[in-house]
């Protein structure tokens, strides 16, 4: 279908055509990166819920093979749904994913490869005695989901969390299991949170405190912390937390209560959903997936005949500068796309002033910017405008300032990602990082926000951010991954050689010297697994 096609990406995964959701069971098997996913393969809309499957050997070019698994049991008649995957020790691969059975009861069963020798991992066999667990007593059929990857503890037991809720507290729970077919429950939960609702696909893992490595989920000891992560049915939003987790009576505790899973930080303030962690034991790193949902209409996803990308993978690590967040940032496989680079150094932008940077095409770029401010003398002091929600044409004294992306000549549609400064009498400066999707398209139908929120910055830094571009998704990082956001845009004038980039300055208060690098970046290779050259 050419309909929209300018909409398509170029270096995001996504399927080749049909509805795509959660990044399922991810890991690196003998030289191949595994993502599998929750996939329609019969319509662009939810449904019919499949395990579609790709391999790549650098997160970034992708080989589509035929689907995991399917729902052809009375256990997951109504979907294969989300799940995530364990390395043994031995060598084993352990998949747990959540079925909803004929009558849509959702329980966990196990799965594993056909053949460990296969480094494509191809084919998949079902355990025949499924389910291994089923919703426990007082919990409702329909609120238990998404079996985390496995930890060992100090009796050497493997550890599963599964998310659920009571009432409208927010749970997750706690099994124990020697071999994955039977489980043992703990007793009381590893957290609660009331008011935050169902509790989807769940993440537990180790962070370093002081270091620049992913460590294995089993790693617990004083040199790091637990980040606890859920996903919020009701929101739809990916809250985590950090914290300390407690194996003697398998809790976790926040470091900051007020900054508990589901009341503070998110992964990502823009359009992010169901992400998942693993750890990447060729490069020991911690690597995050995330769901890239669509903003669209379903007729219009229908129309397109596609619908739902992935985010760049992303390492994870503990932020010990600030010690109150995690770092993201784009895998650095992600730099072999990068074609010829335009640097620019110094350029001023007034206040009140759009400049253009001349690059030429703007639909695939990887672009790294700095802003330093300069207040203007007769300004006020103190700046009123607070936060993102008023957008980019919000006028502050000390913001907004930034860049405008997938914009147009003439800048009828655009998508500005900023910064804006707020501070008080008491000399306090709080940065907010925001996207602006309002004036992103003409299509009329489509949901267009604001999106973002503070972000820390230390003393002596300047405000700076970096910002990847691919024809409909903008993924932003501030302050080195401190704040993320991603945007879904859908241009239907800024496309092509139609798409141009600038920098813009709406503060009254103040100019800003903007330097930057930029890179246009190449296709990745995204296609099927020619499986019919290697028999
Ligand atoms: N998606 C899956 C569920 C999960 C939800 C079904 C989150 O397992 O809870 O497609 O997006």
């Amino acid at each position: 279908n050419a309909m929209f096609s300018w909409q398509r990406t170029a270096f995001h995964f996504q399927p080749e055509r049909n509805w795509m959701n959660d990044p399922n069971g991810p890991l690196f098997y003998k030289g191949w990166y595994h993502l599998f996913y929750q996939y329609n393969p019969d319509s662009a809309i939810w449904g019919n819920i499949t395990w579609g499957h790709a391999v790549s050997t650098d997160l970034i070019h992708w080989l589509y093979l035929p689907l995991a698994m399917v729902a052809d049991q009375w256990y997951d008649a109504n979907g294969v749904w989300s799940g995530s995957a364990t390395l043994l020790p031995d060598g084993q691969i352990v998949m747990l994913y959540t079925g909803d059975t004929v009558d849509a009861v959702q329980v966990v069963c196990l799965a594993h490869p056909a053949n460990l020798s296969d480094p494509l991992l191809i084919d998949w066999v079902k355990y025949s005695g499924n389910p291994v667990l089923t919703p426990p007593p007082g919990i409702l059929t329909t609120d238990f989901r998404d079996p985390t990857t496995a930890w060992t503890g100090p009796d050497g037991k493997w550890r599963i969390t599964i998310g659920s809720k009571v009432n409208t507290t927010g749970i997750s729970f706690v099994y124990h299991t020697e071999d994955f077919k039977t489980y043992n429950m703990s007793k009381g939960v590893l957290h609660a949170v009331p008011g935050t609702g169902m509790w989807e696909c769940i993440d537990f893992y180790p962070v370093v405190i002081n270091g620049s490595k992913g460590v294995e989920t089993s790693v617990n000891n004083p040199s790091v912390k637990h980040v606890l992560k859920a996903s919020l049915d009701d929101t739809k939003v990916d809250h985590y937390a950090l914290g300390t987790y407690f194996e003697e009576n398998e809790t976790w505790v926040p470091d900051n209560p007020a900054l508990d899973v589901g009341i503070g930080l998110k992964y990502d303030y823009g359009r992010y959903y169901a992400s998942k962690t693993f750890y990447d034991q060729n490069k020991e790193r911690r690597i995050l997936w995330g769901w890239i949902n669509e903003t669209d209409t379903e007729s219009d996803d229908l129309a397109k005949g596609w619908a739902s990308v992935q985010t760049i993978p992303r390492t994870v690590l503990f932020d010990n500068k600030t010690g109150t967040n995690l770092i993201q940032w784009p895998v650095e496989e992600i730099e072999e796309l990068r074609l010829n680079n335009t640097d620019f150094s110094d350029v001023l932008v007034e206040a009140g002033t759009v400049v253009e940077l001349d690059i030429g095409t703007a639909t695939q770029l990887d672009i790294l910017v700095e802003f330093e401010v300069e207040p203007l003398e007769s300004s006020e002091t103190v700046n009123s405008s607070v936060g993102c929600g008023g957008g980019a044409v919000d006028r502050g004294t000390f913001g907004p300032f930034g860049i405008l992306v997938i914009a147009d000549e003439t800048l009828t549609e655009l998508t500005p990602i900023y910064f804006n400064l707020a501070n008080s009498t008491e000399g306090d400066v709080t940065t907010y990082f925001c996207a602006d999707e309002r004036r992103s398209s003409k299509a009329p139908d489509v949901f267009k926000q604001v999106y973002g929120s503070e972000v820390p910055v230390l003393d002596g830094e300047k405000h700076f951010a970096r910002v990847l571009v691919d024809h409909s998704i903008v993924e932003s990082f501030a302050q080195g991954g401190r704040t993320v956001i991603t945007s879904r845009v859908y241009p239907t004038e800024a496309i092509y050689g139609a798409a141009r980039l600038f920098l813009f300055n709406n503060a009254t208060g103040l100019n800003v010297k903007a330097t930057l690098k930029i890179w246009q970046l190449n296709s990745a290779f995204i296609h099927p697994f020619p499986l019919d050259q290697i028999q």
